[in-house]
């Protein structure tokens, strides 16, 4: 399937296009009257070219549909329920049925794959599990890889870095945020040593994460680090995931079909262009969903790639749209700042950014950390660290952030998806 000719694989999502909607508009309701408004029946979607006549879902529909409403197959059939964890409001629910499990498991096994994860190997789920699907879908992943599961689920930082080395972890899979923290557990324990552990590959998703990042965690943990990207709506992770090439994240398009729009317009962009990433699934049974807005922004690249493998690549998500920040109407990534630290040795890459409105002017405070090892308590030799940082930030982002500098484990470690804003501002509108 990775590697199929893009003629049989369009031929592939074509019939799937044609089954999936069929489904969708004979058993969802929601579709139905979605696709009668936009004037579109099933008989007019004839091959994937023909996607674009579909109506858009969006997370706010998901939301008015909570939580049964998108089921396409009688409740029976359903066997695991997954939703993410809204901030706001209703989670996202999605329902699977034993076939959509086993789809799930595979999309995972394929990332897996490429470190040749397998019998054997014990991979280290520190995922959290539960409602969130990191934990169950790395472990049916691994599962489907014959290899060992060790379910340790998120958090619990200490006992998780004596099983790692007491049970030969060969393979970690968490945020990356988490894997930070683990290897400077790892680093600052007496009782473990990195040198004394198995690890050899890490699968790191669930969150925006960048080389720099990467860097650090393949120095520090000694592995080779891999992205894994997915979203509840689809499934989870296992919508895609890097190679060995580490040069983009291949998308399992049989499975679900990618464009990319202009989240304004909503057209599709010029190819290579970044937009919002937006996803049709080909296989799903217990909750189809057509043309998701995943308000994921990204571009996609089509070239071949040196592993073989012939599905698309999608360069590392920048964020969702809703966490870009406008301050000053300068547009503001918080992984633009992850991407600075790590250029900076000194720097750990933790951060938190607060953002609020005084006097009507916007204020962008920046807590960063120094290493231990280069950390004073005396501010004025911090100086020397905060100017090449400030002159990078501005060069790159092209606005002046207030920077401090916090003590060693100043900024709040993850064991999860990592917090790395407070917008104040929001109260004030
Ligand atoms: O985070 C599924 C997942 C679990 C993926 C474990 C990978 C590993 P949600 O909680 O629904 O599902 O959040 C999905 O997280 O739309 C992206 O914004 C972000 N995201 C997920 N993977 C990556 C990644 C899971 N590799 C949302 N890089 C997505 C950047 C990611 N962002």
């Amino acid at each position: 399937m990775e590697c199929m000719s893009r003629e049989d694989m369009r031929k592939l999502q074509s019939e799937r296009l044609i089954k999936t909607v069929k489904r969708c508009y004979e058993n969802v309701p929601f579709y139905r009257r979605k696709m009668d408004e936009a004037g579109v029946s099933p008989d007019d979607i004839k091959s994937i070219d023909d996607i674009c006549k579909l109506p858009f879902t969006t997370k706010q529909d998901l939301r008015d549909e909570y939580p049964f409403g998108l089921e396409a197959v009688p409740h029976s059939e359903v066997r695991r329920i997954h939703a993410s964890s809204g901030t706001t409001g209703k989670p996202v629910v999605d329902t699977y049925t034993e076939n959509d499990l086993k789809m799930w498991a595979e999309g995972v096994a394929r990332v897996m794959a490429v470190a040749d994860v397998g019998p054997g190997d014990t991979v280290q789920v520190s995922y959290g599990y539960g409602l969130f699907t990191g934990g169950l879908g790395a472990h049916d992943g691994a599962a489907m890889r014959g290899a060992i599961q060790l379910p340790t689920s998120a958090g619990n930082t200490e006992k998780q870095i004596m099983l790692m080395q007491d049970f030969r972890t060969n393979v970690l899979c968490c945020t990356p945020s988490y894997a930070m923290h683990l290897a400077e557990s790892i680093a600052n324990s007496r009782n473990v040593s990195v040198r004394l552990m198995k690890l050899r590959a890490g699968f790191f998703g669930a969150e925006p994460w960048t080389n720099g990042m990467r860097k650090e965690l393949e120095t520090k943990l000694q592995i080779k680090a891999y992205d894994i990207y997915g979203l509840t709506e689809m499934c989870g992770p296992g919508v895609g995931g890097e190679c060995e090439c580490q040069d983009g994240t291949h998308l399992w398009e049989d499975m679900f079909y990618p464009e990319i729009v202009n989240p304004e317009t909503l057209e599709p962009v010029a190819p290579g262009e970044f937009g919002e990433l937006v996803f049709t699934s080909l296989c799903k049974e217990a909750m189809p969903i057509l043309r998701y807005r995943t308000r994921d922004l990204t571009r996609l690249n089509y070239e071949p790639c040196k592993c073989g493998r012939t599905a698309v690549r999608m360069d590392r998500i920048l964020g969702r749209s809703d966490d870009m920040m406008i301050i000053r109407g300068v547009n503001v990534f918080p992984s633009q700042i992850e991407t600075v630290l790590t250029e900076f040795p000194a720097f750990q890459p933790y951060y938190f950014i607060t953002v609020d409105r005084i006097n009507n002017e916007d204020t962008f405070d920046l807590d960063v950390e120094l290493k231990p090892e280069f950390f004073a308590s005396d501010p004025a030799d911090q100086m020397k660290y905060i100017k090449p940082l400030f002159d990078r930030i501005v060069s790159l982002i092209g606005i002046k952030p207030n920077i401090h500098i916090k003590p060693p484990f100043g900024i709040e470690r993850s064991t999860g998806k990592a917090k790395h804003v407070s917008d104040k501002r929001v109260f004030k509108n």
